[in-house]
């Protein structure tokens, strides 16, 4: 069992639910589409990679950012909108970044991600680096046309190129069978592409990481390749509440039951750590967050100077 697994999708998961606590004080400036359910999809895919691949997210990037070992304080000081955010306080929660862990950009512009992790693939083969790029978009992203001329590129040029594809079924609020038709096949569009293409289950780890891996080796030597991990949002689209109302599911049933965090505490505990090990573990990871969230909270703004630096005008 992998405890080191665990603590990722546990501060994951507590980073959220204390950023919804501080969204809701009107301390966070930005926009926030929260990451919660969705957690062993990031740890399973960053898990499986080197330090020197590169990532790039999404509008729903905290867990991505922070799976790839991205720094938790300047994470929530960019929320804060302070200076010493990642990007100054000036990108939000939907520009994560930290090049200092290959973990490149995330951009809100659906699909915009895509073609520029092929540019990004393209100039690891050029300088043959052995490393790759994966890439995370929703099902709703997916939908979006540069993703297929992407597939194109990614396949005609060979490039250590990972896409992941996380399958929530949902684009803000309509649902998947509400926007496709009956015939629409992803793994046949994929692979007709010449891209490989394999499911995961999303809600399990292992199973992310076990494919993950295997799609990753091969990416490595110029076979791109596409996860879709089948996976559930608990939160609404945007801000801090669970959306009850627009759900089929008990939404609680479904934290308690199928929940990956909540699996993987258990299989731990099965395992032979104990209830209080683990307890000291999550207590660690609390006072971290509480200790970046103050950091944030004291950390000055930007200067007024700099409202035009770094920014394309
Ligand atoms: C090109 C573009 N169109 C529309 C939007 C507005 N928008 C933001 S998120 C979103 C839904 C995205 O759904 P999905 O890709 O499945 O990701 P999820 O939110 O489920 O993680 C939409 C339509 C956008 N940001 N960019």
């Amino acid at each position: 069992m992998s405890l080191e697994a665990y603590k990722k999708m546990f501060l994951i998961r507590m980073a959220e639910e204390q950023i919804a606590t501080y969204y809701l004080k009107n301390k966070i400036i930005s926009l926030i589409h929260f990451y919660v359910g969705q957690e062993a999809v990031a740890v399973g895919i960053c898990d499986a990679l080197q330090k020197n691949d590169r990532v790039m997210g999404n509008h729903r990037s905290h867990g991505h950012y922070l799976a790839k070992g991205g720094d938790l304080k300047k994470m929530i000081c960019e929320l804060f909108g302070k200076e010493c955010g990642s990007s100054h306080g000036k990108g939000g929660s939907m520009h994560m970044i930290d090049t200092s862990v290959n973990f490149i950009g995330s951009t809100p512009i659906l699909s915009s991600a895509v073609p520029l992790s092929c540019g990004s693939a393209f100039e690891q083969k050029y300088h043959r680096s052995n490393a790759i790029t994966v890439v995370f978009l929703g099902d709703g992203a997916f939908e979006e046309g540069g993703v297929y001329e992407s597939l194109n590129l990614a396949a005609l040029l060979k490039l250590p190129l990972l896409i992941v594809l996380e399958n929530n079924l949902r684009s803000i609020n309509t649902r998947l069978w509400e926007r496709r038709s009956m015939a629409y096949d992803t793994e046949k569009i994929v692979t007709g592409f010449g891209v490989r293409y394999i499911k995961a289950d999303g809600n399990d780890y292992y199973d992310v990481l076990s494919k993950a891996g295997e799609l990753i080796a091969e990416a490595r030597v110029g076979k791109p390749a596409l996860i879709e991990c089948m996976t559930y949002r608990h939160m609404a689209h945007s801000g801090p509440n669970f959306e009850e109302e627009t759900r089929e599911e008990d939404i609680f049933e479904m934290r308690k039951n199928k929940d990956s965090v909540a699996k993987m505490r258990r299989e731990i505990l099965a395992s032979g750590v104990s209830e209080k090990e683990i307890l000291v573990i999550e207590d660690g990871i609390r006072t971290t967050i509480l200790n970046a969230i103050t950091f944030a909270d004291n950390a000055p703004l930007p200067k007024k100077e700099s409202l035009y630096t770094n920014l394309y005008v």
